[in-house]
């Protein structure tokens, strides 16, 4: 799916700011038309935002179910007879658009784009009344799963098997867009190169294309000049010289796609793209036929009173910080982030593992979230229902991300559990959909420290073994010593059993920003930097360990549990960005090891 833009053809127009805000307490907002006139409300809210933290009320904060958002939406007066369309980059975890009294869309998915033609419903010039009404719920059809109790005294609770707290509301921005009828609705770009030309292959996806209308590409570089063209809507168009996109050196052509009618211009859609190669050879990952190997985090788009709103400010410092640390990469955990962040990514050469929101498919998990572990795959937890969003949720990732030079890896799922019976025959058809929509790139999933190698009966379907490793933490707290000596049988285990590259997705330690000790003492900062360490010498023992991503880049919210104080502080940054004593020694350690 094509991000909006503005071009000769098509013009964008942003509808974030304030909505008026309506929290559907008693399940009655669909059934009273609440879209059919100004909602009746006193409250407002800033839309990009999670809504759970704005208002000092913990009804509203602890709300399951409908929340409300309504504006007046001016359609500009030039866009008379052109195709109009409305665009949600997100609404966490399901959304009903309406416009005026009709419903447009509905969208089960929080963290994917989706968008309705309303030209039938709205006049050039003219307002419409735009109505959005977010639901929040996690069920076995939802992913990421969850379910929800009822209180002794009739409240609806939220459960759910992940540690982030399930931040919901229209965290991205909203759009109106216009567009014509014969227009260009996907591309797909896939690059090679043979010593110094580049290769690109496209296929563009025009629709209401008449007999007489033609459809050319243009390639150009990153100084805005023409360096190759194809005639066609699919084909393939060599360019001289060319420049690859590198990790750290994100350099980007644009593809623009063009359609000509009568010699006149009927569409056009700039798409910028990096000409690069990824693969899988033995135990190394190559890009561009050269080994790589991974520094930096897995990362959560989380901050204060905001919660999981895309901002622009806020991701701007956060890469400024990674390139600080001498991170060449990050993990999307645990579910795609904003499509800003992904082009950011491409603009800046940083490397991204590209997740989907399937975490906590797991039931040994039901332990640690304050109930009795329970089997996974079945009619009671993981079933039919979940493996259907799964493959949405899959289907949906690769079709929004699929032409970024950054993206390197498709993650198809969080620790799911691994070895229980049933674990092989969910993912074995999900990895071969990731497969089936892009056969260019590695897929994998993130495995669970319960599931090692010895239990784990799915890694073998994938092509790199990315595991969360919580040795000296969870297992062997406070004792390094006996913490090595297992994570280091581990490695060579895996390396023995699959022979492909590793990836140690996660591992860390909570730690408390200014509590210091000359003692191996958990929480205190001289323990993240050391359990930090002990894994560094680790890595470097073993040969097909090609990446590391610390958990977590900086602390963030979860749910309620006795297991965290205030959120998650495995955060080599604080929540608000502030560095730790570990912030520095990674930074020594990335810099040389990316010079
Ligand atoms: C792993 C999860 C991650 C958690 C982390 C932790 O993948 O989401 O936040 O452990 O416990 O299980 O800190």
């Amino acid at each position: 799916m094509l991000k909006p833009q503005n071009s000769p053809t098509r013009e964008l127009v942003n509808v974030d700011g304030l909505f008026a805000f309506k929290v559907d307490y008693d399940r009655t907002g669909a059934q009273e038309r609440w879209f059919a006139a100004e909602l009746d409300t006193a409250l407002e809210i800033g839309v990009p935002s999670s809504f759970n933290d704005l208002f000092a009320d913990q009804g509203i904060r602890d709300h399951v179910g409908y929340l409300w958002y309504q504006r007046e939406v001016r359609v500009p007066r030039g866009w008379a007879g052109e195709r109009i369309f409305i665009r949600l980059d997100s609404a966490t975890h399901y959304g009903d658009v309406y416009v005026n009294e009709a419903l447009v869309a509905s969208h089960q998915g929080g963290y994917t784009p989706f968008e309705a033609e309303i030209a039938g419903h709205v006049a050039a010039g003219k307002t419409f009344r735009l109505t959005i009404a977010v639901n929040n719920e996690l069920t076995q059809a939802t992913i990421p799963p969850g379910s929800i109790e009822a209180t002794s005294d009739g409240r609806r609770q939220q459960k759910y098997m992940h540690d982030f707290y399930n931040y919901a509301g229209l965290h991205r921005s909203v759009w109106l867009y216009s567009a014509p009828a014969t227009r260009v609705e996907d591309i797909t770009v896939v690059t090679g190169f043979e010593g110094g030309t580049g290769r690109v292959d496209y296929t563009a996806a025009v629709a209401n294309l008449s007999a007489t209308a033609a459809v050319s590409v243009q390639v150009l570089d990153a100084a805005g000049a023409l360096v190759a063209t194809g005639d066609g809507a699919e084909g393939a168009v060599a360019i001289n010289d060319v420049v690859l996109w590198q990790p750290g050196a994100g350099y980007l052509y644009t593809l623009a796609v063009q359609v000509h009618d009568g010699g006149a211009l009927v569409d056009e859609y700039r798409l910028p793209f990096g000409v690069r190669t990824i693969e899988v050879s033995g135990k190394q990952f190559l890009i561009n036929g050269e080994p790589f190997y991974f520094t930096g985090f897995g990362m959560h788009e989380d901050h204060v009173t905001v919660g999981k709103a895309h901002s622009n400010a806020q991701m701007v410092n956060d890469f400024s910080l990674l390139e600080w640390i001498g991170a060449n990469s990050f993990r999307t955990s645990h579910y795609p982030y904003a499509e800003e962040v992904m082009e950011f990514a491409d603009r800046h050469g940083i490397v991204v593992i590209d997740e989907t929101p399937a975490v906590g498919l797991n039931g040994s998990f039901a332990g640690v979230f304050g109930g009795a572990p329970v089997s996974t795959y079945g009619e009671h937890f993981v079933n039919g229902d979940t493996a259907a969003s799964h493959r949405a949720a899959i289907t949906e990732l690769i079709a929004r991300d699929k032409n970024h030079p950054s993206v390197v890896i498709w993650s198809i799922a969080n620790e799911p559990n691994s070895s229980e019976a049933g674990a092989r025959d969910y993912f074995a058809p999900l990895a071969q959909l990731a497969r089936d929509l892009d056969p260019t790139r590695p897929v994998g999933y993130v495995n669970v420290m319960f599931d090692d190698f010895e239990k784990d009966t799915i890694t073998d379907l994938f092509d790199v073994i990315m595991l969360n490793r919580y040795y000296g933490w969870y297992l062997q707290n406070g004792d390094l010593a006996s913490a090595e000596a297992v994570l280091e049988r581990e490695l060579l285990g895996w390396e023995a059993k699959l022979g492909k590259p590793m990836i140690m997705a996660e591992y860390g330690a909570d730690t408390l920003p200014g509590f210091h000790s000359l003692y191996d003492q958990p929480w205190s900062e001289e323990y993240q930097s050391k359990f930090l360490a002990m894994y560094h010498r680790v890595f470097d023992r073993v040969e097909a360990l090609v990446g590391e991503h610390v958990w977590n880049f900086a602390d963030f919210a979860t749910s309620n549990g006795i297991m965290r104080v205030d959120g998650n502080k495995k955060g080599v940054f604080t929540r608000d960005r502030r560095p730790k004593a570990a912030a520095h020694e990674l930074r020594a350690r990335w810099t040389a090891l990316n010079n």
